[in-house]
């Protein structure tokens, strides 16, 4: 699912993850190439220049956030949007007040409404839900025959009208049914055409009518792409749908469909097939849904927990000392651990980090109990001692170590780690040269 343009979209980003700074210029030039790969993987025109559009406006207008890099940053708002594209939150069924939830089943012959009926009941039958399935195709034997081998297979009844019969009668029948037997739900599989016509958006407004439906759900097949998107508005347009199954998910559909189709419709994807077997459907979570589109949910997560984490008052207050003004001391030095902290588990996080790979972390940074040490011995310190750590001599080391409880070797590997932390600083600062003004320094606590 989605493989190709997850891949194209990974490429297309790279350029401007990789940057330390971005500038507008840059971010328009990057915002192209996923204009390029959204058209080519079929997404519709409109939905690609909207998605661009928010995706650039808060590109350039949100605040950089000090702990990441601006191309993670984007790379996060990318993820966001997209995400937005399937809609707010995962998807849920309505549901009466009273009585079976009914859900109709339309759309073109050979989307996949006669397996998403079943996917669907199978899904309805867990947790103590009861369902009822009911086969009103009854154009040809093979399709009722179809729905109550599928029954059979899930163990759900199948209520199903005579052969050659009238669909409306079946479906009032269906439910009356549904209705008596206290059913927790019915899901009702029609018939399918060729083509959107006449004949049968009154045939299926009429079944509509007879079941009250709390749910009418389009199948569409993603393989046909925009082709989808056009069907789906036609079905809505006739007959109000409350959401779409996009089925053959699995294949190598290239993703138009999906991303396109609440943009233009207006209308969610509830549900998605991934493949033939009974237990192949998901329910469309468009979070998941992004992070199958954009495989890096490793950087999204890092972004995510760097805004949960970071000060910004504090973060400031040290990219002025590591950069200019001041110099760094063990009070910055437990701030930044403090915030390290606060980002949970690091090994990975700091890989992703431009230049954090060259930085030897104390070793209490990454471990919450190792951090609790070294913030008892950095507590212990008196504060001339925490801003001038070459005053500290033996006897003061030993006070430390007695007052925090650890050992005096481990104050002085503290205050090694300490050392070489504040000349890494010092190399950076000479590295950074005059950017520390610029504003587009996307320093992590220590700078980068
Ligand atoms: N790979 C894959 N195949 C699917 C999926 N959903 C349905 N199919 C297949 O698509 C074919 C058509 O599915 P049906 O459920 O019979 O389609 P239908 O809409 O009921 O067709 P008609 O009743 O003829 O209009 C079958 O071979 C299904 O196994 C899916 O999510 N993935
Ligand atoms: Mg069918």
């Amino acid at each position: 699912m989605f493989d190709e343009l997850a891949s194209k979209l990974d490429g297309a980003l790279k350029g401007l993850r990789q940057r330390g700074v971005l500038t507008e210029p840059m971010i328009k030039e990057g915002l192209r190439e996923v204009r390029r790969v959204l058209l080519e993987a079929d997404v519709n025109f409109r939905v690609t220049r909207d998605f661009l559009g928010r995706v650039q406006e808060r590109a350039v207008g949100e605040a950089v956030l000090k702990s990441v890099s601006p191309g993670q940053q984007i790379v996060k708002i990318v993820h966001d949007e997209l995400a937005a594209l399937f809609g707010e939150g995962r998807p849920t069924l309505s549901k009466p007040p009273s009585g079976p939830t009914v859900i109709l089943m339309v759309g073109l012959q050979g989307s996949g409404k006669t397996t998403s009926a079943a996917k669907l009941a199978r899904r309805l039958g867990r947790g103590g839900g009861s369902p009822l399935l009911a086969a009103v195709d009854l154009q040809r034997p093979a399709a009722i025959e179809q729905l109550q081998t599928l029954g059979r297979q899930i163990g759900v009844p199948v209520h199903a009208g005579e052969f050659g019969g009238d669909p409306v009668a079946a479906a009032v029948a269906a439910r009356e049914r549904a209705a008596r037997d206290e059913h927790s739900a019915l899901v009702v599989d029609t018939a399918g055409r060729l083509q959107i016509d006449e004949a049968l958006m009154d045939e299926l407004g009429r079944i509509r009518a007879a079941v009250r439906p709390s749910e009418i759900l389009l199948v569409a097949d993603a393989m046909t792409g925009q082709e989808a998107v056009a069907i789906a508005q036609g079905f809505d347009e006739a007959l109000g749908i409350t959401g779409i199954v996009m089925t053959k998910m699995d294949g190598d559909a290239r993703g138009g469909a999906a991303l396109s189709i609440r943009g233009v419709t207006g209308k969610p994807i509830k549900f998605i097939g991934v493949g033939e077997g009974i237990d192949d459907l998901d329910t469309a979570d468009p979070e998941r849904l992004a992070g199958r589109i954009l495989q890096m949910g490793d950087v999204v997560g890092l972004v995510e927990r760097a805004q949960v984490a970071i000060d910004e008052e504090e973060q400031i207050k040290l990219q002025e000392k590591v950069l200019g003004r001041g110099r760094f001391t063990l009070e910055d030095f437990l701030v930044a651990m403090r915030q390290i902290q606060k980002m949970g588990p690091l090994d990975q996080l700091l890989k992703l980090i431009p230049g954090m790979g060259r930085l030897q972390l104390p070793a209490g940074a990454t471990d919450p109990r190792r951090f609790k040490h070294v913030e008892a011995i950095i507590l212990s310190m008196t504060p001339e001692e925490r801003r001038k750590p070459e005053i500290l001599n033996g006897s003061r080391r030993a006070r430390i170590a007695k007052g925090s409880g650890r050992p005096v070797s481990e104050v002085n590997r503290l205050l090694k780690q300490f050392k070489e932390m504040q000349k890494f600083m010092k190399q950076m600062k000479g590295m950074m040269g005059g950017m520390g003004g610029s504003g587009g320094m996307p320093g992590m606590p220590f700078g980068r």
